[in-house]
């Protein structure tokens, strides 16, 4: 049962909620809040804002201000919000789907302007809301609706489009690990500028269900397996690192933060 102070910042009046029980997407909300109150974050200056997916319905759930917008376009609302209200803490909860596929530029140029939002990305490999489709971050050879004999498109290494793109924080964890993905957000939220915490979950109902990890606890154990710590994959080979999970920090860097840029050298200048 979670403590009164976690309840606090859940909106109960919308409970039960629309997912599958066993689905990974509620441990990473509970670290969400976790790391909120660690944080001592008040709910009047906290905005999680999201688009649309089964990952996305988690902004509707948080007790502070929220957003649930359209698909793959919650990064152009956060935006607008954090440019009109600096100050605020700025969340932004994604699928794999939303932010990669339909959202994916809106993710890169986030990214490449160092904007001080959080962007939580719940990678399950699958399209969960709509039926399973396959999306960018499908591995190859597995089954999704859209791959009936398998998918043939290489994945997409969130965590490296990211630090590709310039994000200043980007780590990866996964839900067998809430207490990690607890500290990434934190350490995401803290940072001044983009930070992508890519939390690598499960749909047992789409994706499980056709790739022999049919049942919730199949996944944990499977991420518990899967998982390398940084330090270790550094001295893994190619071969060896095949069909792992490298979980750690990759990016945690200090370079200029959009809203400060956009304040000294357009808002100051335009009021001399
Ligand atoms: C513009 C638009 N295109 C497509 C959809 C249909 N749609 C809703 S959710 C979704 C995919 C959700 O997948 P993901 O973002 O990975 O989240 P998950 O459900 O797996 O948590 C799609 C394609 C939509 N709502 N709006
Ligand atoms: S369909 Fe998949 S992603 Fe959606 S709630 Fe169910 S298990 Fe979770």
């Amino acid at each position: 049962m979670p403590s009164a102070e976690v309840l606090s910042w859940v909106r109960t009046r919308f409970m039960p909620h629309i997912w599958c029980p066993g689905c990974g997407h509620g441990i990473i909300m509970h670290s969400l809040i976790r790391a909120l109150i660690s944080l001592k974050k008040e709910r009047a200056n906290t905005v999680v804002a999201s688009g649309i997916g089964c990952s996305s319905r988690m902004a509707g759930y948080i007790n502070a201000c929220t957003l649930h917008s359209t698909h793959g376009r919650s990064l152009a609302f956060a935006t607008g919000i954090k440019l009109h209200r600096p100050e605020l803490t700025v969340v932004d909860v994604m699928g794999d789907g939303d932010c990669t596929a339909i959202g994916g530029n809106h993710f890169i140029h986030a990214c490449r302007r160092n904007i001080d939002i959080t962007a939580i990305v719940m990678n399950n490999n699958i399209y969960g809301m709509t039926g399973g489709q396959a999306s960018p971050t499908t591995p190859i050879g597995s089954w999704a609706s859209t791959t009936p004999y398998g998918a043939i498109d290489p994945a997409f290494d969130i965590c490296k489009l990211a630090e590709g793109a310039g994000a200043s924080y980007v780590a990866r964890t996964t839900i067998a690990n809430p207490r990690q993905a607890e500290m990434y957000i934190t350490n995401g939220i803290k940072k001044k500028g983009f930070s992508v915490i890519e939390v690598v979950t499960h749909c047992h109902t789409q994706f499980g269900r056709k790739n022999n990890r049919r049942l919730p606890i199949e996944n944990y154990n499977f991420f518990k397996e899967a998982s390398v710590p940084l330090a270790k994959a550094q001295t893994m080979s190619p071969e060896e690192l095949s069909g792992r999970i490298v979980c750690g920090e990759f990016v945690n860097k200090d370079v200029p933060e959009y809203t400060e840029q956009y304040q000294k050298h357009v808002i100051d200048k335009v009021r001399g």
